[in-house]
């Protein structure tokens, strides 16, 4: 099989930034950018509401299959807070970003989240389900959390990904 372009995985709790992040990413370094939850309600991949979590209940085979062709043929970038239901041959990488648990409560206040939510997302933070998630689904070797608290912390994380792209590229002959 000749190889394609590289698709990436980048995950974590809502508000360390993920979407700002993959975005600059992808438009450096030319993939397609898919966020996973704008997918959902765009092509509504659900099952309804949650009223208590205030979130849409997600149909993770409606999201698969309708991803499926999208991503095979490589060179996607896609951004969702969990990572546990893709098939594990998507990925070629995986980045958990990381914040610290009171710059995330501030981020989530500012996006206007209800306490609640803002609480059960940096106890999330705090447990580090995401980066748990990430290590159960995927290979050790593709796993890569990476600080986000600031912005000098985001430009390393986009150079440190932009720099794995070209690596993969390199070695793959793209
Ligand atoms: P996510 O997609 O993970 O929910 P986001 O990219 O929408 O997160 O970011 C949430 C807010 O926090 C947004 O206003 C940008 C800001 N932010 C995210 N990461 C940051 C960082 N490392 N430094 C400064 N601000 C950041």
């Amino acid at each position: 099989m000749s190889a394609r372009p590289p698709n990436i995985l980048v995950t974590g709790t809502p508000g360390t930034g993920k979407t700002t992040t993959s975005q600059m990413v992808a438009e450096q370094a030319g993939l397609t950018y898919i966020n996973v939850g704008d997918w959902v309600k765009q092509h509504e991949l659900h099952s309804g509401y949650d009223e208590e979590h205030e979130a849409l209940i997600v149909d993770e085979d409606k999201v698969v299959d309708a991803l499926e062709d999208v991503v095979a043929a490589g060179g996607c970038l896609v951004d969702y807070h969990s990572c546990d239901f893709f098939p594990e041959r998507w990925f070629d990488l995986v980045v958990v970003l990381q914040t610290d648990n009171t710059v995330l409560y501030e981020r989530l206040e500012r996006r206007g989240y209800p306490q609640a939510k803002i609480t059960e997302n940096v106890e999330c933070e705090i447990m580090m389900v995401l980066l748990q998630e990430a290590h159960d689904s995927y290979d050790q070797n593709i796993v890569v959390p990476l600080p986000s608290n600031n912005p000098q912390e985001m430009e390393s994380n986009v150079q440190r990904i932009l720099q794995w792209i070209a690596a993969y590229t390199s070695q793959h002959g793209l």
